[in-house]
């Protein structure tokens, strides 16, 4: 036994917190310890991090290629299963062009392993349909940010900024449960005399922290953020030096906001306007302010405009790009920053470039030794991916994600993904998803392997290899390199994970995400590296806009939004408005976390959240069964009754697949803008079912 920890990092959220690893002479390989100097958690870990070495036991994972034969998955060499997969992209391209092969990615993969997939699919698969998971995450937050400051990064800050603040709105965010070890910022803001508000349908455990909770109603937050600007400007409490100095368009929005009359507002969202005026002076009268929004008002058909909403917010009072205010938005996934810079969106090439523009195309195709003109153009987004399998794309590689379980309409999406001629999926373990396939293969993970991961401020940090994985796992760089070689690339798809990182510093340079001058070398001395960071001498950027907006006239631009109505709202047969989310034990489509015995015990199974007075009207008591049945289908959980939530709303967690999965009734509606799906907002009915409990 050897006690000397390795330094890394968490296996799952934006956070990435730092952990140490010790190897252990057990099955399972490593245990977690405490790494306190890192600074972002300080030793602090939730529960899924404490836990996460579980899902390295040789009995939770995959160790071995699967294949399909008879209906049946069943082991096979990794000769075998990569011989099919590179034969079935070869007949679908012969007999149905190259873009009806398709690739879906995910924001928890390593920034190497993004990079390659995008690599892979514009220069071996030749395909436009390529997208990943971070579509259903941070993109309306992207889009708003990139529309306002010319440049998405989710906090333009360090975390440890957030407690110079002098308040803090936080939009839709549940961090008491989605990321505990940054909940200390907040108390920190509060210590120093800071205030915070919270705005979310339900008293979570974080809006238990604030000074002031505002309770919307589900998918009203830009009608909120609206007549909060409003208040602003009718109060004289806008910054006229600084929108005269470093904005452009407040005369529209100005106008936009002064038609959502704060009365209107009241009854659009129900929160009372006193609580509303309260807002406003809290935030006004603090000397700086941010507003930090998550999934909640960006999971919306509108999450783009409320984005804005919000940012006009900031913009109107001068709290944006200066010392200790501004915008922000909380990246979710453990990769979810550098996911979204590096290529495996639709419409993106490495470096935050946009693959419709000629010069980017010319540079990164110089980078990959091949012909800008042969690169595809953009594809689309994720949801219409996968709404489009079977009919335009009938062979899917997947590596990163459990659409079965997370997808909007899931039924519908698991519908699709059967209809292919083929999927492959590589996973760590047999997700969902995975066992649809006709190929799945093991890949090595987390502590097995070495790569690097984009928090949620922006900073690259290097998550090391702990443990060797178990004989019969190849990592996914392997897999790419492998594949390729198959399809006729045996250049180009490095297995080293630093060569791979030291080819995106050359794609990245020069573009919005800059990584050229970040190395492991410098990541591991200087504890991560803040992009952009175009060159070895360059101290890297923990603040973004102090001088100036990434915008061609560095000015940040405000955009005139307007209220509309969810998707779907409420009507006599579905009078009820259902929203989504997650618990602080279960990540995601807990592929991995419902395979920790320590996380099912503390979350063991599906529920539905409702207030006592709708569970009344019902006649459900607490803990008994109730159907959910919206226009795309039927769910049945218990029941939980809390008065921590609006009682015109329901919340169901999305960790569970079948019959308790809160997707079969999240409505694809898309942003017209991010293309985001409206995961936070659709209308059912509950049931009593017959014999209760
Ligand atoms: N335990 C745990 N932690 C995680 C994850 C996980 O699965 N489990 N996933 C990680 C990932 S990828 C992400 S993206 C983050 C997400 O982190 P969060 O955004 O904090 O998580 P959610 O629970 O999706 O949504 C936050 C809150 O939005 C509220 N909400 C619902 N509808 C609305 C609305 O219309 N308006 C407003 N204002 N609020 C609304 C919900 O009640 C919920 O409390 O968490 C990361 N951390
Ligand atoms: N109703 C509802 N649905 C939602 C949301 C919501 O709030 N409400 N949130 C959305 C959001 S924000 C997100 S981010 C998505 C997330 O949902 P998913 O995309 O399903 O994310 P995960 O469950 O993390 O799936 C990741 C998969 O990749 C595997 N994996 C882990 N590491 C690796 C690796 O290194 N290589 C490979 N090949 N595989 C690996 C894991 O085992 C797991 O099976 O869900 C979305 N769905
Ligand atoms: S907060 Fe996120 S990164 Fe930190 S230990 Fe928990 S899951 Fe891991
Ligand atoms: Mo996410």
């Amino acid at each position: 036994m050897n006690d000397a920890a390795t330094d890394t990092h968490c296996p799952y959220c934006a956070l990435q917190c730092g952990m140490g690893l010790r190897r252990t002479d057990g099955p399972v390989p490593v245990a977690v310890v405490e790494r306190p100097g890192f600074p972002v958690n300080r030793g602090a870990l939730c529960g899924k991090g404490a836990n996460a070495a579980a899902v390295l036991a040789p009995g939770a994972r995959l160790t071995t290629p699967l294949v399909r034969t008879g209906g049946e998955l069943r082991p096979a060499s990794w000769d075998e299963a990569l011989d099919r997969i590179a034969g079935a992209v070869t007949a679908t391209a012969a007999a149905h062009g190259r873009d009806a092969v398709g690739v879906f990615g995910g924001g928890g993969l390593t920034n190497e392993k993004a990079y390659l997939l995008g690599k892979f699919a514009r220069v071996v698969l030749g395909t436009s349909a390529i997208d990943y998971n971070g579509r259903f995450c941070m993109s309306s937050a992207a889009a708003g940010g990139i529309r306002a400051f010319g440049l998405d990064r989710g906090l333009p800050f360090p975390v440890e900024d957030i407690p110079r603040a002098g308040c803090v709105i936080l939009v839709g965010g549940n961090p008491a449960e989605t990321m505990p070890p940054f909940v200390r910022y907040l108390r920190e803001l509060q210590e120093n005399g800071g205030k915070l508000v919270v705005v979310d349908p339900r008293r979570t455990r974080t809006a238990e922290l604030a000074d002031l909770h505002l309770a919307p109603r589900p998918g009203t937050d830009l009608a909120l953020a609206l007549g909060m600007l409003h208040l602003v400007v009718a109060e004289g409490r806008t910054d006229e030096a600084f929108i005269a100095g470093r904005t452009t368009g407040w005369a529209e929005t100005r106008a936009a906001a002064m038609a959502h009359w704060p009365e209107h507002v009241e009854s659009v969202t129900g929160v009372p306007l006193p609580h509303l005026r309260e807002a406003v002076r809290l935030f006004c009268e603090a000397g700086t302010g941010m507003v930090l929004t998550a999934r909640g008002p960006e999971q919306q058909a509108k999450g783009t405009d409320t984005v804005s909403a919000w940012i006009n917010l900031c913009l109107a009072t001068g709290n944006a790009g200066r010392l200790h205010a501004g915008y922000g938005c909380l990246t979710g996934q453990g990769n979810g920053q550098g996911g979204r810079e590096h290529g495996q969106k639709a419409d993106q090439l490495p470096g935050y470039r946009k693959l419709d523009d000629p010069a980017a195309r010319a540079h990164v195709a110089a980078v990959w030794g091949v012909d800008p003109d042969a690169l595809p153009a953009p594809g689309r987004s994720a949801y219409e991916l996968l709404d489009s399998l079977g009919t335009d794309v009938r062979t899917l590689l997947l590596a990163g994600s459990n659409p079965v379980v997370s997808a909007p309409r899931s039924a519908h999406v698991t519908e699709r993904l059967r209809s292919l001629d083929f999927l492959a999926v590589s996973d760590v373990v047999l997700s969902e998803t995975a066992a649809l396939a006709d190929v799945v293969l093991p890949v090595t993970q987390w502590a097995e392997e070495t790569g690097t991961m984009t928090n949620l401020e922006g900073r690259v940090i290097l998550r090391r290899k702990a443990a060797e994985a178990p004989a019969g796992v190849r990592s996914d760089l392997e897999v790419l390199h492998a594949l390729a070689g198959r399809l006729g690339h045996g250049e180009g798809f490095p297995t080293e994970p630093e060569k791979a990182f030291d080819e995106l510093r050359r794609a990245s340079a020069g573009g919005a995400a800059d990584y050229a001058g970040i190395s492991y070398e410098r990541i591991e001395a200087e504890e991560g590296v803040f992009w952009p960071c175009p060159s070895a001498d360059h101290p890297g950027t923990p603040r973004l806009f102090l001088d100036r907006f990434a915008t061609p006239d560095g000015r940040a631009r405000f955009t005139a939004v307007h209220h509309r109505p969810a998707g779907e709202e409420p009507d006599e047969e579905y009078p009820v408005r259902l929203t989504t989310g997650r618990v602080l034990a279960q990540y995601q489509s807990g592929a991995q976390t419902r395979r920790v015995a320590e996380l099912n015990a503390a979350a063991p199974g599906a529920f539905v959240e409702l207030h006592p007075r709708l569970a009344e009207r019902l006649g459900v008591r607490d803990g008994e069964q109730v159907a959910v049945v919206s226009r795309r289908g039927r769910t049945v959980t218990p029941a939980r009754l809390t008065t921590a939530i609006r009682p015109d709303t329901v919340f169901m967690p999305f960790h569970w697949p079948g019959a308790a999965n809160a997707n079969v009734h999240t409505n694809p509606a898309l942003d017209p803008v991010s293309r985001m799906p409206e995961f936070k907002a659709c209308a059912v009915r509950l049931e009593r079912c017959e014999g209760g409990g």
